[in-house]
């Protein structure tokens, strides 16, 4: 092993899970597929308003990535399949001032988060989980995944992504969840 492969794999104070646990704020109002629309608006060129059936013709890339919840699981190589954030922010065109993204599930829940760490390979909307459709539990029909940020940060039940230039805190950031949570440096809380 080289110098280089020596950083830890499993993000400290985390412990490895085999399980998949589900964890949902709340009872979330879940929208079935024939009535699903993802929104991306805002400070965007192009906004989209994409049905079940638009969302399904876009390229989907399979995701093999570890994931990291901010009460201390992680779950590596989990294996994902959906729409890169690459692909449907090419499509909406962020204005040069769009820094922030507000993820919006249905029901009431959000989160917030740097567009720079949506793009280039890092997000995907994932519609299937280890090859199969993405159960309710978990987010279906699809949800967000940002696996290089805390677990939160990726809304289920995805329905809206809303640009802008500020930086709106979402459901757990404003009860102290830290903004932006890196694993790496464990920023669980607020200071
Ligand atoms: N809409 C919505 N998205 C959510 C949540 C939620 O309560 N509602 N919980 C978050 C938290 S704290 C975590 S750890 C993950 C859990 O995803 P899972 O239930 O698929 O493990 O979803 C995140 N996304
Ligand atoms: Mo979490």
């Amino acid at each position: 092993m080289s110098e280089q492969d020596e950083r830890p794999r499993i993000p400290p104070g985390q412990v490895v899970t085999r399980k998949f646990p589900v964890m949902t704020a709340g009872t979330p109002k879940v929208a079935p597929q024939e009535k699903w629309t993802l929104t991306v608006d805002g400070k965007v060129e192009t906004p989209l308003q994409l049905t079940w059936s638009d969302f399904s013709k876009l390229p989907t890339q399979e995701f093999t990535v570890d994931i990291h919840c901010v009460t201390k699981w992680s779950k590596l190589d989990t294996v994902w399949r959906g729409v890169s954030l690459d692909v449907l922010l090419d499509l909406a065109k962020p204005l040069p001032e769009a820094r922030y993204v507000s993820a919006v599930s249905d029901g009431d829940y959000s989160a917030n988060l740097r567009t720079e760490d949506l793009v280039g390979g890092k997000a995907f909307v994932a519609t299937h989980f280890d090859g199969q459709p993405l159960s309710e539990e978990h987010g279906g029909p699809a949800r967000l995944v940002v696996p290089g940020l805390y677990f939160w940060k990726s809304a289920k039940w995805l329905r809206r992504l809303t640009l802008s230039e500020y930086d709106y805190k979402g459901f757990w950031e404003k009860l102290g969840y830290h903004n932006y949570g890196d694993p790496w440096k464990e920023q669980r809380y607020r200071g």
